[in-house]
């Protein structure tokens, strides 16, 4: 398995925000929708909602109306001008309509079932799972199309460190094209665990659903980092899920996020999202605003990155960070121990 080069890692903060955020619309609330009958026709003739949703129908008309199922499945009778009719639509499927009084007005309710999504699971090789700080583990991962149409869904993977907060994405994949009912398998999966990470419990999570909008599911498992240090890795790099390093990762925004650990000593890791390639300036400053290091200067592809700053040679403080891309600075503060 090829490891490409260490400097980029794909963090997408953004997505983490967005998606933790959006966990609750997966329970999403039935919308009501209006149709006007007016002038004698049914305004939108066409309407697609989805299932749960109901539909109000108003006469607007001084003469009389209805709003009729060609099924036979609702029936308003008639409507005098200002009077309404309401109807929910449990099940999808396409509903024409018409007016009993004036069989020329005709419309449709077309709906669709969005309670369907993404099924993911992760299973890890050995559990419990024991990892060293710089070493890895594996676990084999899959996602299912629960839907009965072609589907696109994104993925997005965590680390809940030992103090509960989420890191990450460590990794994204976005448009995963699965057909209805199919599932994908990868077994073998690496995660490798950085060598600063700190020994204790954490949790590795995945979430997949329909970015922004949507997380449909979520996996999780334990694992416990344990000293000591064992290999090489520098990063929390993932290998082998849905194609290189989530290579159609893409940040909706820019911007800088809490360098981990903090307070660290003497390694960390600043992670910053670019929503496109850009110029960036990344460094490190003293309390008394003099440049103590520049990590990055120069042209940085779109994505998201994770640059490591091994304070070894400098003492014990708070540092500041800035990030410029652009137009924009961002500062963010960080507490080398030592
Ligand atoms: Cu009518």
């Amino acid at each position: 398995m090829i490891k490409s080069k260490r400097i980029l890692k794909y963090n997408l903060i953004a997505l983490a925000a967005i998606l933790i955020a959006a966990l609750p619309i997966l329970n999403a609330q039935s919308a009501e929708h209006f149709v006007e009958i007016r002038d004698f026709e049914f305004q939108p003739a066409d309407l697609m909602i989805n299932t749960g949703d109901m539909v109000t129908w108003t006469n607007i008309d001084q003469v009389q109306h209805s709003s009729t199922s060609d099924d036979g499945i609702w029936d308003s009778g008639l409507l005098s001008h200002g009077q309404s009719f309401t109807f929910t639509f449990d099940s999808a499927g396409t509903f024409p309509y018409h007016c009993t009084p004036h069989p020329n007005m005709t419309g449709t309710i077309t709906v669709t079932d969005n309670q369907c999504g993404c099924d993911i699971d992760m299973v890890p090789d050995n559990a419990p799972v024991m990892v060293n700080p710089g070493g890895s583990f594996t676990f084999t991962g899959s996602i299912t199309n629960n839907c009965n149409m072609d589907k696109e869904f994104d993925v997005g993977v965590f680390v809940r460190l030992p103090d509960n907060s989420l890191y990450g994405p460590i990794n994204t994949f976005f448009d995963i094209p699965l057909s209805p009912g199919q599932t994908i398998t990868v077994p073998g999966i690496e995660q490798e665990v950085p060598d600063f990470a700190p020994p204790g419990t954490y949790e590795y999570v995945a979430f997949c659903g329909n970015y922004p909008r949507m997380v449909h599911d979520e996996a999780s498992f334990p694992f416990t980092v344990v000293s000591p240090i064992k290999g090489n890795a520098g990063e929390w790099m993932l290998y082998g899920w849905f194609g290189e390093e989530g290579s159609n990762s893409r940040p909706v925004t820019s911007g800088l996020s809490q360098n981990y650990p903090n307070p660290f000593n003497a390694a960390t890791s600043i992670p910053f999202a670019l929503a496109n390639d850009s110029h960036v300036n990344l460094s490190v400053y003293n309390l008394a605003g003099q440049l103590v290091e520049t990590l990055v200067d120069g042209q940085i592809p779109a994505g998201n990155h994770n640059i490591n700053w091994d304070a070894g040679s400098v003492s014990s403080g708070v540092y500041f960070y800035k990030l410029e891309t652009g137009d924009k600075v961002e500062f963010k503060k960080m507490n080398l121990v030592k």
